[in-house]
């Protein structure tokens, strides 16, 4: 009777339907102004790298960054939450993966303006970018990443 239980069981769970990220990949949020079409291009470039991406138009996009820890200087032109980290502008998606694997103790990752050649824009790649990490204690931005 004990074994019967057990067995039961297994295939109870067997026949949950499977967690939403084994098949959908992790889920991302992007704001952006309605009129931006770079910002799609990037919403485009992280399901491309397996992201799951709901896409919000919003009029509200300099006050979302700037609560979610991204000052107005350091503000991309679009602002994507994954996994509880403010991802802001064109991040190369290495360095949301290495936020996402790291889980610092920030509020998130930022690369200011929209540098050509960067996923989603246009253009050749000129410079060097530089991702800072933000906090929402009013710290001085730091660099995050290279690339
Ligand atoms: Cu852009």
């Amino acid at each position: 009777m004990q074994r019967r239980i057990f067995l039961l069981g297994s295939a109870a769970v067997l026949l949950l339907p499977l967690p939403a990220m084994a098949d959908t990949g992790i889920q991302a949020t992007l704001y952006k102004n309605p009129q931006c079409s770079c910002c799609e291009g990037y919403a485009d470039y992280l399901r491309q790298n397996g992201f799951t991406v709901d896409v919000k138009p919003t009029n509200d996009l300099a006050e979302i960054s700037r609560k979610a820890g991204v000052s107005e200087e350091l503000e991309g032109c679009h602002t994507t939450f994954i996994d509880g980290y403010v991802i802001d502008g064109h991040v190369p998606v290495n360095v949301v993966r290495k936020l996402l694997s790291e889980k610092p103790a920030i509020a998130g990752i930022t690369l200011p303006g929209m540098p050509m050649g960067s996923p989603g824009m246009a253009g050749e790649k000129t410079e060097t970018f530089t991702i800072y990490a933000v906090t929402k204690d009013g710290k001085a931005p730091t660099v995050f990443a290279t690339e």
